[in-house]
């Protein structure tokens, strides 16, 4: 089993209302039904597709599930990836279709509701449901689950290689690089605006999810100082170039670097001081599925909450689960690792990106302007 260092900081230097009631250890598993049948075939009834697409964030899904459920129900499972949740809007506002399943985080979701991007889920296919732990049946940005499961949470903090740099216990080892320091150029960043704007708003004591035009412009000039001492923007192979020794330090999120631990076990993971990203991600159909695509996909997404299949999922990725009923197969040594289930005093000063509904044209502009400054 894999076991990340996860180094506790100094004491909370910003107090952030955790909005939600997706926060905190898990729960004690209820007792709950454990069917995987599909819903029985009556006369005219639907039958599943018999290939569904899932566009998901990479690395995110053991591919043994998509055989197991592929033997089980014969129906065959094809990933595509995105890096970002503002790819997956796009492709999916653009008019992309073929997807039956995607991966959204909470604020996205929240996006995709509003405009109307979503299937409400049939719970009549779902009866597995019920093995959720209760305050992820409430998630503020989807209540009782219309439209969305929530598939897996974690944290956004800084991955680095223990021993050859120095902890970096606040956003400062990113935001005033020194260029003494062996990571210096060889450090990345997610290549993600909102996760982006929120490392810098956190280091200057901003809310992550501030629309003053002023602080946003503040965010963006420390991004651009940031820009000297990094190698580049990455959401998808960072935790694979410190496990490589390309780079010494990166900003990601909790699970990646853990499994990448496997492979270099010098990697550690911190929540600075200041304080880190809390996120949930969530499975849901977009509207352009077919009836056929939605049946299979709603089997699929019922596959994934019976607890064996999610526990599998969650030893995968090692990202904390959504689902009670799993705790027992992840056994006490996941369920008390604070890398993945953060201890309150982490919990305490982690925040939620929330949707900011007209300034994301702003955030996205100076954005831009970040990537693009030399
Ligand atoms: N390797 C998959 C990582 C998925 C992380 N999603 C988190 C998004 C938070 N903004």
């Amino acid at each position: 089993m894999r076991h990340l260092r996860m180094v506790n900081t100094l004491p909370v230097v910003l107090i952030l209302v955790i909005g939600m009631a997706a926060c905190g250890g898990p729960a004690a598993a209820p007792e709950t039904p454990q069917g995987t049948e599909p819903p029985a075939a009556g006369e005219g009834a639907i039958e599943p597709a018999a290939e569904i697409v899932i566009y998901n964030w990479s690395e995110y899904l053991d591919p043994e599930i998509y055989a197991m459920f592929e033997e089980e129900f014969n129906i065959h499972v094809v990933e595509d990836n995105f890096s970002n949740n503002e790819e997956l809007l796009a492709k999916l506002q653009g008019g992309a279709a073929g997807y039956s399943l995607i991966v959204p985080s909470d604020y996205t979701v929240s996006i995709m509701i509003e405009e109307g991007m979503l299937a409400q889920l049939d719970h009549a296919n779902l009866p597995n449901l019920d093995n959720l732990s209760d305050r992820f049946r409430e998630v503020p940005y989807d209540p009782g689950n219309e439209y969305c499961v929530p598939y897996q949470w974690g944290t956004t903090g800084i991955g680095y290689i223990e021993g050859e740099v120095e902890e970096p216990s606040s956003w400062a080892a990113l935001f005033e690089p020194d260029p003494e320091s062996p990571a210096y150029g060889r450090t990345t960043m997610l290549d993600d605006v909102r996760e982006g704007f929120a490392a810098a708003l956190i280091y200057l004591g901003y809310d992550i999810n501030t629309t003053d035009g002023n602080q946003l412009q503040e965010a963006k000039q420390l991004l651009i100082a940031a820009k000297a001492g990094l190698a580049g923007y990455d959401s998808d192979t960072f935790e694979n170039l410190l496990a490589s020794g390309e780079n010494l330090m990166a900003h990601g999120w909790n699970g990646d670097f853990l499994v990448a631990q496997e492979e270099n076990e010098t990697i550690a993971y911190v929540v600075p001081e200041e304080g880190g990203v809390i996120w949930v991600d969530n499975i849901c159909i977009p509207k352009s599925a077919t009836p056929e695509e939605k049946l299979a996909a709603e089997m699929f997404i019922n596959y994934l909450l019976r607890p064996d299949i999610a526990a599998m999922l969650s030893l995968y990725n090692y990202y904390a689960s959504p689902n009670a009923a799993a705790e027992t197969e992840l056994g006490e040594e996941f369920l008390s690792d604070p890398a993945v289930y953060p201890p309150d005093e982490v919990m305490g000063r982690l925040q939620y990106i929330r949707p900011v509904g007209e300034a994301e044209s702003l955030f996205q502009r100076l954005w831009d302007e970040v990537k693009s400054a030399q």
